[in-house]
């Protein structure tokens, strides 16, 4: 008999402290959080460590049916066309009125080939659905189904070099944030173009946003407008997320 061993993040983290046995955090000290120098971060620094330590690195977060898909508010910037107040969001509004066959994702710097992606060579590559719950740091969760391509077919198709680390995203409204490869490359981030079988709605970050499900929902960037990777930590700096006070790592 064929048996199929699940490994659940809980169960991971269970036997994963277990077996770390203590003080036997990082396999690596590469791998402490990029954050690790600031004070006032100690506790990412505890999280990301922890985690990193012991959940095997391609644990899957848990995966619904479509009987659990719940309502789902759209939060922060949900029309950015609208009102457009940068270039950005300006040329997001023109991208929207020709219902984005122009919009181009960007793929820049540790790369082999720099290229730009349309939305239908996006959708060329190989797809994933996941219906995934969504937490949001204000209390809220929320349960959908998200087709996409892994971010990870993505970096390859652009050839990405070896020394890259991390992965920059900036969206039209000008958020910016980073993940590590382990998350960049773990099989449940994806760019997502679809919702609950349709095309992702603007509300929700369309044509394209991030789905980063191992960590909290403000991780899953809305608008996807150009992805940086590079080999050294980068938060965005002043215009990073972080700026709002919130965590850079936030591993649920
Ligand atoms: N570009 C962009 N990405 C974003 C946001 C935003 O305002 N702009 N809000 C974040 C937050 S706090 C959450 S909870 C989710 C909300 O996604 P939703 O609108 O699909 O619910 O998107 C995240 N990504
Ligand atoms: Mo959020």
């Amino acid at each position: 008999m064929k048996t199929t061993r699940l490994i659940t993040r809980r169960n991971a983290i269970v036997t994963g402290l277990a077996a770390a046995g203590g003080f036997a955090l990082t396999r690596n000290w590469h791998e402490l959080p990029p954050t690790y120098g600031n004070l006032l971060r100690m506790g990412d620094a505890v999280t990301y460590a922890a985690h990193r330590a012991v959940l095997p690195r391609q644990s899957l977060v848990r995966e619904y049916t479509r009987a659990d898909i719940t309502s789902f508010p759209a939060i922060g910037t949900t029309n950015p066309g609208k009102g457009a107040q940068t270039p950005l969001l300006e040329a997001y509004g023109r991208l929207q009125r020709g219902a984005f066959a122009d919009w181009r994702l960007s793929v820049e710097g540790l790369v082999a080939t720099p290229r730009t992606f349309s939305l239908a060579e996006l959708q060329q590559l190989p797809s994933r659905t996941q219906i995934t719950r969504h937490t949001c740091e204000e209390g809220w969760t929320a349960i959908a189904e998200w087709t996409g391509v892994a971010l990870s077919h993505v970096l390859d198709a652009a050839g990405m070099l070896p020394a890259a680390r991390f992965v920059v995203s900036h969206t039209y409204d000008g958020w910016i944030d980073s993940i590590d490869l382990l998350d960049a490359l773990h099989p449940q981030t994806i760019l997502a173009y679809g919702m609950n079988q349709r095309d992702l709605p603007i509300p929700h970050g369309g044509p394209v946003r991030l789905r980063v499900e191992r960590q909290l929902g403000y991780k899953s960037l809305k608008f996807l407008h150009r992805i940086v990777i590079v080999d050294k930590f980068d938060d965005g700096g002043k215009s990073g997320n972080i700026q709002n006070g919130w965590a850079w790592y936030t591993g649920i």
